[in-house]
């Protein structure tokens, strides 16, 4: 199986870069701020105890994305494998990533880690919250979304550095071109 972790800090190009590789490699797509956007688009209770903690850009408990992702694997296994988009996002998360996996017999194969200057994020950001109708993207949740990945998701970077699967790349540039530099990357590993 091949099982990628996209990584980096809110506005990344995490998202957007998924789509490709769902299209050329396909995997299944895993991205628990689509997931927890879809119950809350859908009214559940899920949905409206995370909203108030998304809007104010605060990362949800690690107990409820952890089952969320678990369900998933669980619905997904005749999968070739997966792109985890935004999770894992705490280093509990991480720890209860592998575990699932090498119960299935299964691992990370690597994290692409996208790097992007603050103020680049912030613009793209502010850009789209101009018309995505998200209540994180304004200054005030950006700034704590920020704060949110520099104190507790930073550390998962190190966390699969200690186990040699950390690649960084530059994510800045056309799409296209950052396309390339993580099919750079996908080449020495194949499904
Ligand atoms: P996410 O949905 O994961 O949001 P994000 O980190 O902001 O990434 P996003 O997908 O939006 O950005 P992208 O880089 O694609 O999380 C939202 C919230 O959900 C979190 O704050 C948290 O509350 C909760 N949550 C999610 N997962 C969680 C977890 N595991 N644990 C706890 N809580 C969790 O795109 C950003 C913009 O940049 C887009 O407009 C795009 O068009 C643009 N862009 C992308 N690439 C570009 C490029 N190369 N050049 C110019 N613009 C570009």
């Amino acid at each position: 199986m091949l099982n990628i972790v996209l990584f980096g800090p809110p506005g990344a190009g995490k998202g957007t870069q998924s789509q490709s590789l769902i299209e050329k490699y396909s995997l299944v797509h895993l991205s628990t701020g689509d997931i927890l956007r879809a119950e809350i688009t859908g009214g559940t209770e899920l949905g409206k105890y995370a909203k108030q903690i998304m809007d104010k850009g605060d990362l949800v408990p690690d107990e409820v994305v952890i089952q969320m992702i678990s369900n998933k694997i669980d619905a997904n296994l005749a999968a070739k494998g997966f792109i985890f988009d935004g999770f894992p996002r705490t280093i509990p998360q991480a720890q209860a990533l592998d575990e699932m996996l090498a119960q299935k017999g299964t691992q990370i194969s690597c994290m692409i880690s996208l790097t992007v200057p603050e103020d680049e994020l912030v613009s793209r950001l502010l850009k789209r919250g101009q018309t995505s109708g998200r209540a994180d993207d304004n200054e005030t949740a950006i700034r704590n979304r920020f704060n949110e990945y520099m104190m507790k998701t930073l550390p998962v970077a190190s966390f699969y550095q200690n186990q040699n699967k950390l690649y960084q790349i530059d994510g800045v540039g056309s799409l296209d071109s950052i396309f390339d530099r993580i099919e750079g990357i996908l080449s020495h590993f194949s499904a």
